[in-house]
């Protein structure tokens, strides 16, 4: 048997969570519910309540600090039915060990019921891809520990008014790369691409995935596989955020599709070390979905709107030399091989 595959030793259970088979199939509880104080028109928020009702019940939350923490847990509220924990900016990943450990240690001490009990750590694209980037590469080579680290990725820290992370977009505006005449372009950083560079770095690690929630089955399905199939686990969201990217709430849902459409966020899956595409990322590779030119994402954008022609087609550029060049840019060579269907389990 090849050793990469082998399973873990895990002390914990494994929940036993099967695939939501269409939306209607989808559970009707709510584990996230009113009470938050999101934008309207938030998708981390749909992304935190998405995550909870396919994970269920018995689960655990902990968010790093952020919008996803700050207002869901404002003054005494919160719309976390299941518990909850805030940790510190930047510790996702210490959060998840440390959470796992302290689960499996009671379990073996008999102090707590023996069962299958989610951790789900999240944090923001700031608190993951920056600053908390080492612990969730360190919480990512413990295989003994079950959990789930989910990073929502808005492209800025958001909750500090719009401040540029190594997830932000090429170009776009925000409070720390204003455009003005002098420089119409202070961003000029290529966004981190934090799925493939754990992916390729943490070779134990069974699953790492790409998600957006406009595509709400295909998420709730990702973080249900996640959670069962043992050991550490990593799933980036990008997510729409009508403050910070300046768009009109309600466009929140289709510029998610947009993303994926356009080919600047493809959905993947890293399953037991092989590569998978999904969605509507498999059907543009299939040929069966058009590609469309990113212009059309980037101008429904108020943080785009100083772009002129040359800067879009520097944009649309970039997409297409990862699309033929790389798949997933400068760590995954593009092939077909990236076809393959799901490994056995
Ligand atoms: C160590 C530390 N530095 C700075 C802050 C201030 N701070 C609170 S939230 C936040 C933004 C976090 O950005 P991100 O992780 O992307 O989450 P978002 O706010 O975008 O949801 C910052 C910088 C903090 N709480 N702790
Ligand atoms: S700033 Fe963005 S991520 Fe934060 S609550 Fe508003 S829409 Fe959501
Ligand atoms: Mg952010």
């Amino acid at each position: 048997m090849d050793a990469k595959l082998q399973v873990p030793t895990l002390d914990s259970p494994l929940p036993v969570l099967e695939p939501i088979k269409g939306v209607k199939k989808a559970p009707l509880e709510e584990y996230f519910t009113s009470g938050h104080r999101t934008c309207q028109g938030c998708e981390s928020a749909l992304v935190m309540k998405l995550m909870v009702k396919a994970a269920g019940p018995r689960t655990v939350v902990l968010g790093s600090t952020g919008c996803m923490y700050v207002a869901n847990t404002t003054y005494y509220s919160t719309s976390w039915v299941v518990p909850w924990m805030h940790t510190q900016l930047g510790s996702s990943g210490s959060a998840a060990v440390g959470t796992a450990a302290g689960y499996r240690a009671l379990m073996r001490k008999g102090k707590i019921k023996r069962e299958p009990i989610n951790v789900i750590s999240f944090c923001g694209d700031g608190g993951g891809a920056d600053m908390g980037l080492s612990a969730i590469s360190g919480a990512l080579q413990h295989m003994d520990y079950n959990h789930l680290i989910l990073l929502y990725d808005n492209e800025s820290y958001a909750n500090t008014d719009i401040q540029a992370s190594g997830s932000t977009p090429y170009g776009a505006n925000t409070t720390f790369s204003p455009h003005g005449k002098a420089k119409r372009i202070l961003h000029k950083r290529w966004k981190k691409n934090m799925a493939a560079m754990l992916a390729a770095g943490h070779p134990e690690c069974r699953y790492v995935g790409t998600v957006c929630a406009s595509y709400a089955v295909d998420f709730m399905n990702r973080i249900r596989k996640a959670l069962s199939i043992g050991g550490p686990t990593f799933i980036h969201s990008l997510d729409p955020c009508p403050k910070g990217w300046d768009y009109d709430p309600m466009l929140s849902h289709e510029l998610g599709e947009l993303a994926v459409l356009a080919g600047i966020w493809p959905l993947f899956e890293v399953e037991q070390h092989q590569l998978r595409l999904y969605g509507k990322t498999r059907a543009i590779v299939e040929g069966r979905q058009k590609r469309l030119p990113v212009r059309d994402y980037l101008m429904k954008q108020g943080r785009f709107a100083h772009f002129t022609n040359d800067d879009i087609d520097y944009f649309q550029a970039k997409i297409d030399e990862m699309w033929t060049r790389w798949l997933i840019p400068g760590v995954l060579p593009f092939s077909t091989d990236v076809l393959n269907e799901r490994p056995p389990a």
